[in-house]
């Protein structure tokens, strides 16, 4: 097999950046295989740089390019996340359509490409990232590049009558065929895809995941993203996970802990989230006193206004709940926007009785498989998980809920408080089975394995 190179908006040159789940998804892929990393530097700079940054660790090469405010704000800030964020979330209220920032999308994904074709060598893999470059295909093959190119993309892809909203959709459509393999998070986004492209793109089922599109074969798959389960599981017994759980073990002082671990993002669900807990408080009054729910929400985006109102909103709903039912010694709902190490993480959802993922749309969602991996097995907490996340195609044995129905969920939180050991052991073992199996390892390979045989049908 040739090098393998790995195109994302952002990479983990700087090792602190290798927290997220695309950058621990793709660095592992790299560093098992020896490859090239292409992406953003995270500098700006007056005008696009022509010039590059090579920086080599642990076996990968990474190749970083500035962009210039111009590009950061239209093409990052607005088209990605404020355009396709949004509208891929489902969300087309929120999205703040754009043709100029298209433009510049489109130019960064052309100028990237450029750099990426100069330094490719026959035999090599590409595997581009994400939404932040849907036209990357086809600006590959634009400059000159006609081996095989895979796309992840690690959000949802919306249904075809969402995606129409969008003014570029046929355009993105079309060069996203420019892919040699797409990959998708869940059954769900693939099949949206596959109908945009039969409805809209004259497009034809080949069978075995292959279609054929704009004169083109695509393979187009469900790959649903994996952790390093084991990494995780060993992390939950750590010194600094022991710390952490002792630390929250103090302020708990014997009550059971419900947690929330999100990017404080509006597509994770929060004051939905927090609205159900009012109602559990409303309507389990046997609650009251013997339940802390802790929320840790690191901010994100902050530059977007709506992440500003989202921390508004939460900030309004915890002091609703806290005034109704605090008490001297109980604080029932508190959220702490700041992160965590991972150490600590794993110790907080250890000794936790009750892990709560509710987004209300979520590619994948690692936290809910965390969670699963750091349990003590001799006592393993709750998983409730909304059905909107990919997640919840695979991780069936957790509580599932609609994050809508606040009603609902409230009842799911006291369901999962009351659960007898059995059950909790019951499902917690399906869970882990699966995230075991189908682990960070297993996608990579599963990927690269549909990747790598395309090639050799090409070869
Ligand atoms: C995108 C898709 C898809 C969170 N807070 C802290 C912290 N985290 C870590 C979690 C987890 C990661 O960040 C978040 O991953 P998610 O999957 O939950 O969500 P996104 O960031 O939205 O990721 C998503 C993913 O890509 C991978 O394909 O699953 O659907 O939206 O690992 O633990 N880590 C540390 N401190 C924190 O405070 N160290």
């Amino acid at each position: 097999m040739g090098r393998l190179i790995a195109i994302s908006n952002r990479t983990a040159a700087d090792p602190g950046a290798r927290a997220g789940g695309l950058a621990v998804a793709v660095w592992e892929s790299l560093k098992s295989t020896g490859g090239v990393w292409f992406g953003w530097s995270g500098d700006l700079v007056g005008q696009p740089s022509r010039s590059v940054r090579v920086l080599k660790d642990d076996g990968v090469e990474f190749v970083l390019t500035d962009l210039s405010h111009e590009e950061h704000d239209q093409y990052y800030l607005q088209y990605a996340n404020s355009v396709l964020w949004p509208v891929f979330h489902y969300r087309v209220d929120l999205a703040a359509f754009d043709s100029d920032a298209f433009q510049v999308y489109a130019a960064v994904n052309q100028r990237i490409a450029n750099l990426v074709a100069e330094r490719l060598q026959e035999g090599d893999s590409v595997w581009v990232h994400d939404y932040h470059f849907l036209l990357m295909g086809d600006s590959l093959r634009r400059a000159g590049w006609d081996g095989s190119i895979g796309f992840f993309l690690h959000i949802p892809f919306p249904p075809p009558e969402v995606f129409r909203a969008l003014p570029e959709h046929q355009w993105i459509a079309r060069a996203m065929c420019g892919f040699s393999v797409i990959g998708f998070q869940s059954q769900q986004d693939r099949s949206n895809f596959t109908r945009y492209l039969i409805e809209d793109c004259k497009g034809k089922d080949l069978g075995d995941g292959v279609f054929e599109a704009f004169n083109t074969t695509i393979k187009i798959e469900a790959y649903p993203i994996g952790i390093d389960a084991k990494s995780f599981e060993e992390a939950a017994t750590t010194q600094k996970a022991a710390k952490a759980s002792e630390r929250i073990g103090r302020f708990l002082g014997g009550r059971n802990l419900v947690i929330g671990v999100d990017r404080m993002d509006y597509s994770k669900g929060l004051p939905e989230r927090f609205e159900a807990v009012g109602r559990l408080f409303d309507d389990y009054p046997e609650t009251h006193g013997s339940v802390s729910v802790t929320q840790i929400a690191p901010p994100s985006r902050s530059k977007v206004d709506e992440y500003r109102e989202l921390r508004q909103t939460l900030d309004r709903l915890a002091g609703r709940i806290n005034g109704d039912y605090g008490d001297l010694d109980w604080i029932p709902l508190r959220y702490l926007a700041r992160s965590y190490e991972r150490e600590e993480l794993a110790g907080l959802f250890r000794i936790a009785r009750v892990g709560l993922v509710t987004p209300l749309r979520d590619g994948m969602n690692l936290v809910c498989k965390e969670f699963v991996m750091a349990q003590d097995e001799a006592d393993p907490g709750v998983l409730i998980l909304s059905e909107f996340a990919g997640a919840a195609e695979q991780l069936k044995a957790a509580v599932l809920v609609n994050p809508h129905d606040t009603r609902k969920m409230a009842e799911a939180i006291n369901h999962a408080l009351t659960m007898p050991l059995d059950e909790r052991k019951q499902r917690w073992e399906a869970l882990r089975d699966v995230v075991t199996k189908q682990d960070i390892a297993w996608w990579r390979k599963k990927f690269l394995k549909d990747l790598e045989s395309l090639q050799v049908d090409q070869g």
